[in-house]
């Protein structure tokens, strides 16, 4: 097998778009990153859906990016993305086990697209390339592409959580997702509690003889390992600092007159805590009258997998309970939520961040969460503001600096609330401090050149 000297091969479900502002989507953000230093060939669904797919790939290139894409068979697709993956795997991921719908016929989907992706990638791939397989929906992968003869050396990393022993259990085919994820070189995790849960269902599921982080599989050494994902610090702190970004800042700060601006940036999703966050925000203008008129939450959560019915339920019961805090507080001169579904560009998202005296991030459960790390490097080092963070966030492992909270306790969130909304400057600026260094020291290069470091490696 060859080392890490050739190109790097990043394959993730969507590509692109490479010359418009990413979507939403910490994927695509950090992926884009990654890229852009060390060059290669970014592969994956491109977007277009038809009966009949093209078979052929197209390529495409911007700024050094190179791309990759193929198109896909719709009924395939909305079973695999909407089926398998975001029906099935996600909820079961982030430990909803009530959401998780399995069919064998969705399964069935999701590795038939696998198996395209296989097809069209194998062919493009040279001996000593280095693949980086990326995230739930392309499990599968590495096994198809080894029993099309590829020998290259193929690392997998999972973004989001990695589901507890028994709640794996439940799901029919199990083991052999166990068996698939086996067939990589190398499985990259977000933090050490995931990676204590994957080598628990290694062990007492597969069987399989470990040492530390080494796994003897019958046909090779599979090594597991934590690698947080981090932002690119500096192009962030540039965008909240450019001249537009200053303008909107002022121009917000202007409006807000004196008022505390908390904010919460979310992809419209139920792991992300929303519902519960509206909760501890009511219990928080129950509990301190004297903050009526004082803040203003305002809540971006642009819509995600809206074809999915959890995320529809979800959706419209986010908009009763935004309306109820609404009709419950409002006063003729202060509206005390504003909840936005449009996505905005990230120069707009940076100079928000940085007009928001506090930052309000409680998922129930996520991998990282990258909103968590945007917020800190968006924030004026002198004035910054104050980051709560859930106690179930990947991200509360390495940013122990901000206010953290559990999320299914909305008394203790509402005093985490109350806590940012009087804390001292000075306090604000150490802790800041404290967690712009850590930023700093794992930020989107470190993590994708400690990866592909021990992916390059031999076992
Ligand atoms: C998965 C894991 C893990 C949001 N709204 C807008 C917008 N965003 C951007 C944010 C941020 C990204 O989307 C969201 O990233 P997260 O990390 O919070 O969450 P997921 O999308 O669930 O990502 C997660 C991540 O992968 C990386 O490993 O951290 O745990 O679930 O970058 O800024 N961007 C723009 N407009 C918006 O309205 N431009």
């Amino acid at each position: 097998m060859s080392g890490g000297k050739g190109r790097l091969i990043a394959v993730s479900n969507r590509v692109g778009p490479i010359r418009d502002t990413p979507q939403a989507g910490g994927l695509a953000v950090a992926l884009v990153d990654a890229l852009r230093e060390r060059g290669g060939l970014w592969f994956g669904f491109g977007g277009k859906l038809a009966a009949h797919p093209r078979e052929a790939v197209q390529l495409d290139s911007f700024e050094g990016l190179h791309t990759a894409t193929i198109e896909l068979n719709t009924a395939d697709y909305h079973s695999y993305y909407n089926g398998h993956a975001n029906g099935c795997l996600w909820p079961l991921f982030h430990f909803r086990p009530d959401l998780v719908h399995y069919r064998r016929d969705d399964y069935a989907a999701y590795l038939r697209i696998n198996q395209r992706f296989a097809d069209a990638l194998a062919p493009l791939l040279q001996d000593d390339d280095i693949l980086w397989i990326h995230d739930f929906h392309l499990i599968p992968l590495a096994s198809m592409l080894r029993a099309r003869g590829c020998r290259q050396r193929i690392g997998f990393y999972l973004h989001i959580p990695f589901p507890a022993l028994d709640l794996l259990l439940t799901l029919p085919n199990h083991l052999e997702l166990l068996q698939q994820l086996s067939a990589y070189d190398l499985i990259g995790v977000q933090t050490p509690v995931n990676l204590d849960r994957l080598h628990d269902c290694f062990t007492h599921l597969l069987g399989l003889p470990q040492d530390g982080n080494c796994w003897q599989t019958a046909t090779h050494t599979l090594r597991t390992g934590v690698f947080p994902v981090g932002i690119d610090v500096e192009t962030f702190e540039g965008f909240a600092t450019q001249p537009r970004a200053v303008r909107t800042v002022n121009r917000m700060r202007a409006e807000l007159r004196n008022r505390t601006q908390i904010i919460g940036v979310d992809r419209l999703d139920y792991a992300k805590g929303l519902l519960r966050r509206l909760e501890a925000y009511e219990r928080f203008l129950e509990q301190h009258p004297r903050a009526h008129g004082r803040v203003e939450y305002l809540q971006l959560a642009p819509v995600s997998r809206g074809e999915v019915g959890a995320y529809q339920d979800f959706r419209e019961q986010m908009e009763r309970d935004a309306a109820r805090i609404n009709g419950r507080y409002s006063r003729y001169d202060w509206t005390p939520l504003r909840y936005l579904n449009s996505p905005l560009s990230r120069a707009t998202l940076a100079a928000l961040y940085r007009a928001s005296a506090i930052g309000f991030v409680t998922p129930l459960r996520d991998g990282m969460n990258l909103v968590a790390k945007e917020y800190v490097a968006a924030q004026d080092p002198e004035d910054p503001g104050v980051l709560v963070l859930s106690l179930f966030a990947g991200a509360a492992h390495q940013m122990n600096a901000a206010v953290i909270a559990n999320p299914y306790d909305s008394d203790a969130v509402a005093d985490a609330l109350e806590t940012a909304r009087v804390m001292p400057l000075a306090e604000r600026r150490e802790r800041h401090a404290e967690l712009l260094k850590g930023l700093h020291d794992y930020d989107a290069r470190r993590w994708q050149h400690d990866y592909l470091d021990v992916l390059s490696q031999n076992p």
